[in-house]
């Protein structure tokens, strides 16, 4: 008797705890029951949202649910309605949602309400830096899943195919409607015929999944392939040219959504070649794509190298071209003002242009959060930016709701992330980094939710037990939430402040070594480089004291904060401690709020970054019997790499600034490991 009890217990454990790959993300469920689905119309969306329902179906068998296509002046475009057993929308793709929305309800047991889920964006977007030869800039899984090199470059295999409708599966069950294909740096190439040829071919296995395609473009085309003088963007013959290349798009790919422009930055060719502005630059093209409804998504993401601040000049750059911009074209601003740190205020142009679109851009790809080595969940730091109150019409004002169209009426309202996807078994490098992704998704979706709730759906359905009958409302026994979803949910949620804490606390920012953007490199300043791509140009650590004045006696960067924001920031007194050396220079000695001075708190927000990742380790080990071996593991050897890395990070900066600071390592705290020359050394050689 109690061998076979037993043995029943092996059997349920090694049927639910399958070696996984991590392949298919969240979406490993399999139906439990069997459903009927009435619908009048046939369509490829309207099959795939039938054949889902069939696959992922956990409600009562023989259930039946009928979808239905029929518009309601509350539902937006993609928005869709749940009735009791019904499915309505305006859309073939709300219908697609809404049942990707119901199957979600049933497998991480949440209710499913009879109302209206609308989108908070119309467009909701993966931006891919992607380049033709296949490699991905910042990109950390692998090589691109729609560009490679070879003689056989732009066949189309059936192999492609099925891997990118994969991907637009798993896009559109959380809910994106975009990709943009290839890199901002963009090549020329992606114009040409041939590359328009596979664009239309992977155009072909997305569309049904309700993804349109984007392309970037480079704004030097029509001198570099249209054989063109010039690329003004006042010249008849350039206008022209892009017309005629618009036209040809559409003639290729009739639903293709429009361009992604980085111009006049980071070396790129734009207007300002020619001294046009960035509205002339993205006025032109917004006109080409006009008679076609497509869009213009011009990135924001501009500074010189003159400049005293980094961080002030999208604004100053842009500010004065609000209201000059075409209604076609939305202005994509990443969330803070320098680039994608660890942890920045959110950029002051959110709310500031008032009459023009703006669209946030996050990064999903962890190129400044330890790229896949790192467990970081990103959804606290979009939490963070998306709630931030910008002031701008008074309290409320976050940068949500002026950015989806609440505040402003926006023509066109967009949201991008940088994708974290690659060849990659498990796409994204890390299995823990498929949360970012997903996290993406559902707040593209709906811009209020919390990281809390994201993290507890994306635990539930990438790590719950998957053998039939086991899944759904029921499926969560006490001693699976206890011992594996709340450990690891607070885990997650952790992690990011973790990452802040051992990487750049109190407001640093920038302090990577040289361009791979992984390590701790407060030191690197090599002759020729230009100053802003230099550590010291952000920290400006002397003997004196750190951090970068941004005051109005400083950059007065604070001035293009809303009130009461900019009076906030600038007072030391009201200025949040998690911005405090953005914004200000102290002394080392200057008090913060648990009583120490400024070089010890330094140090000891280093010393719980590291003990936080000492304790993930610890949490992972203990919910061993609950994961497959495979992601287990996986995961495991990364929070090693993860620990040892926060601990070059540790003693890299806490040594380096106490050349500065000339005070001991607080004398409770653990002693350095490293000694700083042998760490500078190895760096120097990685570079
Ligand atoms: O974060 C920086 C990256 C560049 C990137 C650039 C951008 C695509 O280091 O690799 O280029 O931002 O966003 O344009």
């Amino acid at each position: 008797m109690k061998t076979t009890a037993l043995f029943v217990l092996f059997m349920v454990f090694s049927i639910s705890l399958f070696a996984e790959n991590g392949h298919d993300l969240w979406l490993r469920s399999k139906s439990t029951g069997k459903i009927n689905v009435i619908c009048k119309k046939t369509s490829p969306t309207l099959t795939i949202a039938i054949q889902e329902l069939q696959k992922g179906w956990q409600g009562k068998d023989n259930a039946t649910i009928t979808l239905t296509l029929k518009s309601d002046k509350a539902l937006k475009k993609d928005g869709f309605k749940f009735n009791k057993d019904e499915i309505q929308a305006g859309t073939e793709s709300g219908i697609l949602y809404g049942v990707y929305e119901l199957l979600r309800r049933q497998q991480t047991g949440e209710p499913v309400e009879e109302k209206i889920y609308n989108p908070s964006y119309e467009i909701r977007t993966l931006n891919h830096w992607d380049n033709p030869d296949g490699s991905i800039e910042r990109g950390y899984a692998g090589k691109s899943i729609f560009w490679r090199n070879g003689d056989n470059s732009m066949t189309v295999t059936d192999k492609d195919k099925d891997l990118w409708q994969e991907y637009a599966r798993a896009n559109a069950s959380v809910g994106l409607n975009g990709a943009v294909l290839n890199n901002v740096n963009a090549s020329p190439l992606m114009l040409s015929k041939e590359y328009l040829e596979r664009v239309k071919a992977i155009a072909e296995v997305l569309r049904p999944y309700g993804i349109k395609t984007f392309l970037s473009v480079k704004f030097s085309s029509p001198s570099q392939i249209g054989k063109l003088k010039t690329s003004d963007p006042l010249d008849p013959e350039v206008i022209k040219w892009w017309n005629d290349k618009v036209k040809e798009i559409y003639s290729i790919i009739p639903d293709f959504g429009g361009f992604l422009v980085k111009a006049s930055s980071e070396g790129q060719p734009g207007p300002q070649d020619y001294e046009r502005s960035h509205a002339d630059g993205a006025n032109m093209m917004a006109d080409a794509f006009k008679p076609f409804g497509g869009i213009v998504m011009w990135r924001a993401f501009v500074y010189s190298p003159n400049d005293k601040d980094r961080a002030r000049q999208a604004y100053t750059e842009f500010m004065p071209l609000d209201g000059k911009f075409r209604d076609n074209v939305i202005i994509q601003v990443k969330n803070g003002p320098v680039d994608f740190q660890p942890r920045e205020p959110f950029s002051p142009l959110f709310g500031a242009m008032k009459k023009t679109s703006l669209m946030p851009e996050f990064q999903i790809t962890q190129e400044y959060l330890g790229q896949a080595i790192h467990m970081v969940f990103l959804g606290p730091m979009w939490e963070e930016c998306l709630k931030s109150d910008t002031y701008q019409e008074g309290p409320g004002s976050t940068v949500g709701r002026s950015t989806d169209g609440s505040i402003y009426p926006q023509k066109h309202t967009a949201i991008a992330g940088v994708s974290n996807i690659g060849l990659d078994t498990n796409w994204c490098g890390h299995q823990m980094a498929q949360a970012n992704w997903y996290a993406f998704g559902r707040l593209a979706w709906n811009n209020t939710l919390t990281s809390e709730k994201i993290a507890d759906e994306w635990i539930k359905l990438t790590f719950g037990p998957v053998k039939p009958g086991q899944t759904g409302s029921l499926g969560f026994s006490n001693d699976w939430t206890e011992h594996f979803l709340v450990p690891v949910k607070k885990m997650i949620l952790e992690s990011r402040e973790a990452a802040v804490n051992y990487m750049m606390p109190l407001g640093f920012h920038h302090i990577f070594s040289a361009n791979n953007h992984y390590g701790p490199g407060p030191w690197y300043a090599p002759k020729g480089v230009r100053a802003d791509w230099t550590p010291p140009y952000y920290h400006k650590a002397d003997t004196l004291g750190v951090g970068f004045d941004r005051t109005h006696a400083g950059t007065d960067a604070v001035s293009q904060y809303h009130e009461p924001l900019a009076s906030q920031f600038n007072d030391l007194k009201t200025c949040p401690e998690i911005y405090l050396l953005w914004f200000h220079h102290l002394p080392w000695d200057y008090k913060v709020s648990s009583g120490r001075t400024l070089w010890d708190e330094i140090c000891y927000s280093y010393e719980k970054g590291l003990n936080q990742v000492r304790d993930f380790q610890k949490t992972w080990d203990k919910v061993e019997p609950y994961v497959d071996k495979e992601r287990f593991e996986n995961i495991r050897s990364k929070l090693k790499n993860q620990c040892r890395n926060a601990q070059v990070w540790k003693d890299a900066c806490t040594l380096y600034f106490q050349q500065f600071s000339r005070r001991p390592i607080p004398y409770d705290i653990e002693r350095p490991v490293y000694e700083l020359n042998d760490l500078i050394s190895s760096e120097v050689k990685r570079r």
